[in-house]
C-alpha cells in the first residue's frame, strides 16, 4: 500500500496525489506540514530529513522530492503511459518537469504567497508584480512548446504535464492579469476535463 504524506493545498503534494489518481493507485493520505504539523517529528525526519512535504512510502521504499516521486510512480506503475519509454520522449517530459521547478517555482512563489497567503496590508506588491512578469515569460515559453505538441509529455498526457499543471491551476485561478497564451489555455482546459485533476488539484487556493 502506498502512503502519501503532505497537506493537499501544497503544489508539490498535489503533483503526487494527482499522479496516484491518474494511475488509479490505492493510497493512504496523511495530511502533514503547515498547520497539520508532524514534519518535525523524529519519525518523519527519519523518512525525510528536509522536514518538507511530500514524502511517500511504497512497501519498504521511502522517497521525498515531488518530481522524483512522480517519476517513480509513473515509471513503476504507468510505464509506457504516464512515463514515456522511448528515451527522447522521456527526456522531453523530464525537461518540462525540471523547467517547472527551476524556472517557474521561485517567481510563482512570490505571486502565490503574496496574494493567497499574505493579508492585503502586508503584501509586497513590487515583488508580486515582478513575480507575475517573470511567470508570464516562463509560461510564454511553455505556450510556444504547445504550438507543436499537444502535451508537455508529447503526443499524449503524461508525467511531463503534472508539475506545470499544478502551477497552471493557481496561475489561472489567481486574481491577476495574464497574457493571452492560447496554446497554454487550450492545454489547461483539457486538464480541467480530467477527473483526477479536478479531484486533487482544482480544490481551491489556500
Ligand atoms: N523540492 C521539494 C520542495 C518541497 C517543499 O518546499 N514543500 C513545501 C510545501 S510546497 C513544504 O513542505 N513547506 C513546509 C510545510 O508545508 O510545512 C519538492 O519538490 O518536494
Amino acid at each position: 500500500m502506498l502512503t502519501i504524506w503532505g497537506r493537499n493545498n501544497s503544489t508539490n503534494v498535489k503533483k503526487v496525489l494527482w499522479c496516484a489518481e491518474e494511475i488509479g493507485l490505492p493510497y493512504e493520505w496523511i495530511p502533514a506540514g503547515g498547520s497539520f504539523g508532524g514534519t518535525g517529528d523524529a519519525a518523519y525526519r527519519a523518512m525525510n530529513p528536509t522536514g518538507l512535504v511530500p514524502t511517500i512510502r511504497d512497501g519498504d521504499f521511502v522517497l521525498w522530492e515531488s518530481n522524483a516521486i512522480v517519476r517513480y510512480l509513473a515509471s513503476r506503475y504507468a510505464s509506457g503511459t504516464l512515463a514515456p519509454e522511448w528515451p527522447t520522449e522521456r527526456a522531453g517530459a523530464d525537461r518540462w518537469m525540471d523547467f517547472a521547478s527551476t524556472s517557474l517555482a521561485a517567481p510563482f512563489r512570490d505571486v502565490f504567497w503574496g496574494l493567497i497567503r499574505t493579508p492585503p496590508e502586508k503584501r509586497d506588491m513590487t515583488a508580486i508584480h515582478s513575480g507575475q512578469e517573470k511567470c508570464a515569460s516562463v509560461f510564454a515559453i511553455a505556450d510556444r512548446a504547445l504550438s507543436t505538441q499537444p502535451w508537455f509529455s508529447g503526443a499524449a498526457f503524461g508525467m511531463g504535464d503534472i508539475p506545470l499543471g499544478c502551477f497552471a491551476y493557481a496561475w489561472f485561478e489567481m486574481p491577476i492579469e495574464r497574457p493571452d497564451l492560447p496554446h497554454l489555455a487550450a492545454w489547461y482546459s483539457r486538464l480541467t476535463e480530467r477527473e483526477a485533476f479536478r479531484k486533487t488539484v482544482m480544490i481551491g487556493l489556500s
